[in-house]
């Protein structure tokens, strides 16, 4: 990995300085970012596994990136908002969605079952680098209203070459938006390398917006934290938008229905699972005596418990009404939307016939 990124924890544990970023170590905060990194890979691993067994129709897994998504998501405060795409598990974990929540929209029976309101997440974003927009618009919205808060925009490394993005970039600079953009360079948009992206670090793009921009190691819980925490501060307090570039890695498949041993090597995920997220705060709570063995036991146990549950809980959801995709689209009815859903109904009765 590049060297000039801001890591505050090793990939042995160890805790590293970094004087624009202190952090006082809270143990109650850091035993419960452990504790959501690991609910988080259990809800991941499981869905994978529902998915394979014709449960669920997909599931966009985000093992390796929990690290950066918990960190950040404790950086928020009650009241600031984030906008998400599909692989923010581990942001409506630490925000308290329920995963079973989750599975409805990857089941096909709702469009997303949580209320982004309660929450102060949106809804899992499919099409590519929209919500840089919508948050850029939200977040001018607060400003204009003088409230107290800010705005997590979160995207991928492939979703910066987008226009969606280049124009939420202007607006939040030139507005002095007070929104965070928090780029998970994972290396991959489904199978196009980030080299084919960018011929240079993404955070330094922020530069020609007039915006700063800070690269950190995505595999470092501790500083999505503090990181984060700073941007979002610094846009609540008038200082406008602020571009972070976590550096991480998407260690499973794009989707459960991509299979990337076609167009990456085996060698290239063992190195990045060598700096797992969750094996470098472990090491470093273990030496900090934050946790124990009675602690990391009770959070398995969890865990296990939480598999169970979402296992239970799919197999007793209904099955998805495939006539249902097409209500909700528009309010008043569409020629087009209509015309879909008659071909599908004609193709259901055909289905009958057999
Ligand atoms: C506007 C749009 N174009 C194309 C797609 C198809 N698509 C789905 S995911 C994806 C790659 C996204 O990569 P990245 O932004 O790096 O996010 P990641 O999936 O790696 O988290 C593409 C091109 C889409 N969903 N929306």
């Amino acid at each position: 990995m590049n060297e000039d990124v801001v890591r505050l924890l090793s990939p042995e544990g160890e805790r590293i300085e970094h004087e624009d970023y202190p952090l006082e170590a809270d143990h109650d905060q850091l035993r419960a970012m452990y504790r959501d990194i690991v609910l988080a890979r259990r809800t991941d691993v499981e869905s994978t596994a529902l998915q394979r067994t014709g449960e669920l129709g997909l599931w966009c897994p985000v093992l390796g990136q929990e690290g950066v998504q918990v960190g950040a998501a404790h950086a928020m405060r009650s009241h600031d908002y984030g906008f998400t795409t599909y692989r923010e598990v581990g942001m409506f974990q630490v925000r308290g969605v329920d995963p079973v929540e989750l599975l409805h929209l990857y089941r096909g029976i709702s469009h997303a079952s949580w209320d982004p309101r309660e929450v102060g997440l949106g809804i899992f974003t499919i099409v590519i680098g929209s919500h840089a927009l919508h948050s850029v618009g939200y977040a001018m919205g607060i400003q204009r209203d003088g409230a107290d808060d800010a705005v997590l925009s979160c995207f991928g490394d492939g979703a910066t070459s987008t226009g969606d993005v280049h124009e939420a970039m202007v607006f939040a600079s030139v507005f002095s938006a007070p929104v965070v953009f928090l780029v998970q360079n994972n290396q991959w948009a489904i199978s196009v390398p980030v080299t084919r992206q960018a011929r240079a670090p993404l955070s330094v793009r922020a530069a020609g917006y007039g915006m700063p921009s800070v690269r950190i190691d995505g595999n470092d819980v501790l500083a999505g934290l503090a990181v984060t925490r700073a941007a979002l501060d610094r846009a609540r307090e008038g200082g406008g938008p602020t571009f972070i570039e976590a550096v991480t890695y998407r260690r499973g498949p794009h989707t459960t229905s991509d299979d990337p041993t076609r167009y990456r090597d085996d060698g290239e995920v063992e190195h990045w699972a060598s700096l797992d997220p969750l094996d470098r705060l472990r090491r470093y709570l273990e030496a900090e005596g934050a946790i124990d063995e009675e602690f990391t036991a009770r959070v398995a146990a969890e865990a296990e418990g939480l598999g169970e549950r979402l296992r239970a809980a799919i197999r007793g959801m209904e099955d998805p009404e495939p006539l249902g995709m097409f209500d909700h689209v528009y309010v008043e009815p569409h020629r087009q939307v209509q015309a879909d859903r008659a071909a599908m109904q004609d193709y259901l009765a055909s289905l009958e016939l057999r």
